[in-house]
């Protein structure tokens, strides 16, 4: 069963990921994991932690000559913030005078919440931990899953098609995400350019008046066979795995699978995908996924069929809320004194769209990574790929 852990705090000394239940033989490199790694620091909107962070997964165990071996992968991410937060946070007693209380909570943020539930005086704490720092683990993780779903020639990428009320203008094809994703360099991550200028705007605007600004990633994921997940059981429908996955990223309100909005408010003969069957002949038009014959008018299902995936590509997208954190405070309490004050400032990001697709897409990966495990099994990377295959091949002579 893959499972994994994450943990650190925003200022302690590193964060850890810690991810189990892999099939040995997997190519696993520090390389291309710090790949995964830079691409959640990039995005125009990122706050001044990113000029401080080189974000860098250390392999403590569970792969060697490159490889998974079958056992837990740890990795360390050092906080290169930590030299500036060692006194103020220490693991020891330390100095009490040195501490950095959050005095009064930021409305959205987990804040009070967490001040109430964990009967802490002030929310230094819970912001430590609560913070989207910890995506950063997640993200080594998603690496390691992403190489267990290259394994199966699964793609996993993100772009953003909203920032604010600009919206992306047009449909964007896989490859197109494939290029963006090779990217050295890293705007909003939307691949139509003039749709990027109008979602730029709308983070310099809001940055101009020391507000935030949230909008939508789209999460898409190429080459899934049909058949993962089930709607047997209610836990067990791929598509409430995903959305849970995904709504889990700091800052996500609302999760999406294919046009499932738009569906809402469609009728039942236009929001279907109809079904065709190629037999051989070229199916012009029409979506076809290389496991079978069948296919689509469309994919307004997102890749999702009673709560299986259909063969069409995965898309899921994520509704971020504008962050919590604003230079122009909103109204709050002093814990201390109970009197209205502004809420507490900590730098923090404008904009954190293209980051959360980067993590959505890590969310996503280790979802369907445990989901195709589950489906598969093996211990060997060519136990794995000889059950796949077996069933790629029970999909073609179907
Ligand atoms: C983040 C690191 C954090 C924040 C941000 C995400 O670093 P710091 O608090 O030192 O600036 O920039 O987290 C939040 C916006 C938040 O509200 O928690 C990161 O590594 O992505």
């Amino acid at each position: 069963m893959l499972r994994f852990f994450t943990a650190g705090e925003s200022h302690g000394e590193a964060l850890v990921s810690n991810i189990s239940g892999l099939p040995a033989g997997i190519v696993i490199t520090e390389t291309c994991i710090d790949r995964e790694l830079w691409r959640r620091q990039q995005g125009f909107g990122r706050g001044g932690r990113m000029k401080i962070e080189r974000d860098h997964a250390r392999i403590l165990s569970g792969v060697r000559h490159g490889r998974s071996i079958g056992s837990p992968i740890a990795m360390l991410i050092e906080n290169r913030d930590w030299q500036n937060w060692n006194e103020s946070l220490p693991v020891g007693e330390g100095d009490p005078e040195k501490h950095k209380p959050v005095k009064s909570p930021r409305p959205g943020h987990a804040d009070l919440a967490g001040a109430l539930k964990y009967n802490l005086p002030e929310a230094r704490y819970i912001l430590e931990r609560a913070s989207a720092r910890e995506t950063t683990a997640r993200v080594a993780a998603g690496a390691v899953a992403k190489q267990v779903l290259a394994a199966l020639d699964i793609e996993v990428l993100s772009h953003v098609i909203q920032v604010g009320g600009a919206r992306l203008s047009r449909p964007v094809g896989f490859e197109e995400l494939r290029t963006l994703a090779a990217k050295n360099e890293v705007l909003l991550n939307c691949a139509d350019e003039e749709s990027e200028r109008r979602m730029k705007a709308e983070v310099d605007a809001v940055l101009r008046n020391g507000d935030t600004v949230g909008g939508v990633f789209e999460v898409v994921a190429h080459n899934v066979p049909p058949g993962l997940g089930t709607y047997a059981n209610w836990d067990e429908r791929l598509d409430a795995k995903l959305a849970a996955a995904v709504m889990s990223i700091q800052a996500v309100k609302a999760v999406e699978i294919g046009d499932g909005v738009l569906g809402a408010t469609s009728h039942g003969s236009a929001a279907q995908d109809e079904i065709g069957y190629a037999g051989g002949e070229d199916a012009a038009g029409k979506l076809r996924s290389k496991f079978t014959e069948f296919t689509r008018a469309g994919n307004h299902a997102g890749g999702l069929e009673g709560g299986i995936s259909n063969g069409c590509d995965i898309v899921v997208r994520g509704h971020l809320k504008p962050i919590s954190t604003l230079r122009r405070p909103l109204g709050s309490i002093d814990f201390a004194t109970r009197e209205p004050v502004k809420a507490a400032y900590e730098r923090s990001d404008v904009c954190a769209v293209p980051a959360a697709g980067v993590v959505g897409e890590a969310m996503v990966a280790l979802t369907l990574a445990a989901a195709a495990l589950e489906k598969f099994g093996g211990d060997s990377l060519v136990e794995l790929r000889r059950n796949y295959e077996g069933y790629c091949e029970q999909l073609r002579t179907y």
